[in-house]
């Protein structure tokens, strides 16, 4: 793993409905990301906050709720990431709404040659203005990273697409959209929802996950939405969904991560510590990451 991890907060709430989940990076930091890290022996910088911008009071554009904002807040996003990635350091970035995944993506795909992601979240996060049940960008950014969607997010860092759909994993879907399920048939793109994960188990779903990303990519992108996990393990959440990953097979996973030696950069997004029960969200969140970053039981 690469020992120098630059960490990015991204205080953006305007692609979703529930006001809170811009504190998300600082419940992270309170919650001990940085001793955790460095206990690690990483070389970790923080570089603060993007800078979002307030949200403007105009009529949605085209059903795209905040969509000059949330664009512009990724176009920030997207240079420091770059920037990150540019200085060989692990791009670590703390969410805010899933919609800053357009940002995080970006910024770090063009330093790959074939980036894959890891999806883990209850949702697909599919959607485009005209499939989307709500208008939030937060349910559209892996369409938008795919190339499908409005102009003023899929060619932020003028590129699209950022990543090809055979380089996709989604893990713990269990709330998808009708136009989300066609969009993953019509692109292949893999999915283990929660059915996949309760009859093959967490180990088998990760071998699996971690076998085919190495024959196809060069880099690998964790998206991790703490949605993705049940929210009895991760209560501070927008948009919980009942029937989730647990915190141990969450654990499993990134523990996986963490020996295969895959991960070169990662977010962890949706923490709302409105919505938390004493900042246990994004505790969980920084458990995850020790995790992921090589703590061992033993
Ligand atoms: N698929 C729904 C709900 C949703 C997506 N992502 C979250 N919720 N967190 C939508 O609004 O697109
Ligand atoms: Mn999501
Ligand atoms: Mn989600």
């Amino acid at each position: 793993m690469n020992k120098y991890i630059s960490l990015i907060g991204v205080p953006m709430d305007l692609g979703q409905n529930r006001r809170g989940v811009d504190m998300g990076p600082s419940a992270i930091r309170y919650a001990g990301v940085m001793d955790r890290l460095e206990k690690l022996n990483y070389m970790i910088e923080d570089l603060g906050d993007i800078d979002i911008p307030n949200p403007g009071n105009r009529p949605d554009d085209k059903g795209l709720k905040n969509l000059d904002e949330v664009s512009e807040g990724n176009i920030r996003l997207t240079k420091v990431v770059d920037e990150t990635a540019a200085r060989g350091h692990f791009p670590l970035v703390l969410g805010g709404d899933h919609s800053i995944a357009i940002g995080t993506l970006a910024g770090i795909a063009k330093h790959a040659e074939n980036l894959g992601v890891i999806w883990y979240d209850a949702h697909g996060d599919l959607n485009t203005g005209e499939t989307s049940p709500s208008g939030n960008i937060h349910g559209m950014p892996l369409a938008v990273s795919l190339g499908i969607g409005n102009e003023k997010l899929t060619q932020i860092g003028k590129y699209a697409p950022k990543i090809r759909p055979e380089n996709i994993v989604i893990v713990g879907a269990r709330s998808l959209d009708e136009g989300e399920k066609k969009l993953i048939k019509d692109k292949g793109i893999k999915v283990y929802t929660m059915h996949e994960v309760d009859r093959l188990g967490m180990t088998q779903v990760m071998n699996d996950t971690i076998e085919y990303l190495k024959e196809r990519t060069d880099q690998v992108h964790l998206s991790l939405d703490l949605d993705g996990l049940d929210p009895q393990d991760a209560p501070g959440v927008g948009t919980p969904v009942v029937g989730g990953l647990s915190f141990r097979e969450s654990h499993l996973a990134m523990e996986m991560l963490s020996e295969a030696n895959i991960i070169t950069s990662a977010e962890f997004v949706e923490v709302n510590p409105i919505l938390d029960e004493k900042n246990k969200t994004a505790s969980v969140a920084v458990d995850l990451m020790g995790s992921l970053f090589g703590e061992k039981l033993l």
